[in-house]
């Protein structure tokens, strides 16, 4: 039988590399890649066709899903927080817009093929709002359904995006119409800061704990712009595509909703630069707060309750706080760097 083909957007941003990987080397699918910047060779030869193209391009995506069978959709390709609030319209255009192209697509695709497309979408710790530091400390692990209130144009989006993804796969009227049409399967991962140690991110505001660990490892000073004290919950790179492809191959009766908080360990920014600095003495960190972006942290719970993952799917990392640097950080940085 041949492979499930799976179309990744945004393949060449930080989660997308490192799913591609992932899948290849499950090699289960067959990875069909779509992003503005044309993928490096070495990423290219992975997938099955690499396009290079907008999500907001409707023709495109009509050219894609009609040369290619797709069963799987993970839709990455967006601008993240500290970059939307630059160009906030950009970002509800590319964020918003292109989601919404993408579901269309997928909604066609399942109506063509009888079969329900299963759309992932990473959502984010961003969707959530604290108004204050003492509630932030006094709320503790937050769920899914409590403090839906971002102050971020991304934060907006993304819990946008999930009550869209929603729609489609449950309400829409118009399919609701069409009595033969089969819907698509829309499953959301509220990811906290993610943490790699094969590339840095860009555009974000959890970037504060990536940036730290990789600029002293290449022995440059580095300034962190949220204050010591600011918390968010993290995860490895690993433990999220894993993530994502643990809940893609969830049976749909196991799951009894279709957004997820999952979480690798609570950190503050003091606490990474402890740690970081225990493997690189010599590391330059010191603080200049950013107003705007320390302000968006704040409003990030210090952590979430993923037990519905958990439950539902198995969501299990393995990576804690200590883990995470001992056994994938350090070891793959140093030899990144070397
Ligand atoms: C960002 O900082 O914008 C992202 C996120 C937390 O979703 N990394």
């Amino acid at each position: 039988m041949s492979k499930p083909v799976v179309l990744i957007t945004g393949v060449n941003g930080e989660i997308g590399r490192s799913l591609l990987k992932r899948l290849t080397q499950q090699d289960r699918y067959r990875v069909v890649s779509l992003d503005l910047s044309p993928l490096p060779e070495s990423y290219r030869e992975l997938t099955h066709e690499a396009y290079s193209g907008n999500i907001m391009d409707r023709y495109l995506l009509d050219q894609i899903a009609a040369h290619h069978e797709i069963k799987v959709v993970f839709h990455l390709a967006a601008l993240l927080s500290t970059r939307g609030e630059r160009d906030p319209e950009l970002a509800h255009q590319v964020n918003v817009e292109g989601t919404l192209n993408l579901l269309r697509m997928s909604q066609n695709q399942s109506s063509r093929l009888g079969e329900s497309v299963r759309f992932l979408f990473p959502s984010s710790i961003a969707v959530y709002g604290i108004p204050d530091l003492d509630t932030k400390k006094n709320v503790g692990r937050i769920s899914e359904e409590n403090w839906n209130l971002p102050i971020t144009m991304y934060g907006c989006n993304k819990l946008y995006c999930e009550h869209l993804g929603r729609y489609f796969t449950n309400y829409s009227r118009q399919l609701g119409a069409l009595a033969s049409a089969t819907r698509m399967d829309f499953r959301a991962i509220r990811f906290p800061g993610l943490i790699s140690a094969e590339t840095i991110p860009t555009g974000g505001t959890s970037d504060f704990g990536p940036e730290m660990i990789h600029a002293a490892a290449q022995g440059q000073p580095y300034k962190c712009f949220v204050g010591p004290d600011a918390r968010i919950p993290f995860m490895t790179m690993p433990d999220a595509t894993d993530a994502l492809i643990q809940l893609l191959e969830a049976d749909r009766d196991q799951l009894s909703q279709a957004v997820y908080n999952v979480s690798g360990f609570s950190a503050s920014a003091e606490e990474i630069a402890g740690m970081v600095r225990k493997h690189f003495p010599n590391a330059d960190l010191s603080y200049e707060l950013d107003p705007v972006r320390s302000k968006i942290v704040d409003s990030w719970p210090e952590d979430v309750d993923d037990s519905l993952a958990r439950n539902d799917w198995g969501f299990s990392p393995k990576y804690d706080f200590q883990r995470s640097f001992d056994q994938y950080l350090i070891p793959t940085i140093r030899s990144l760097y070397s």
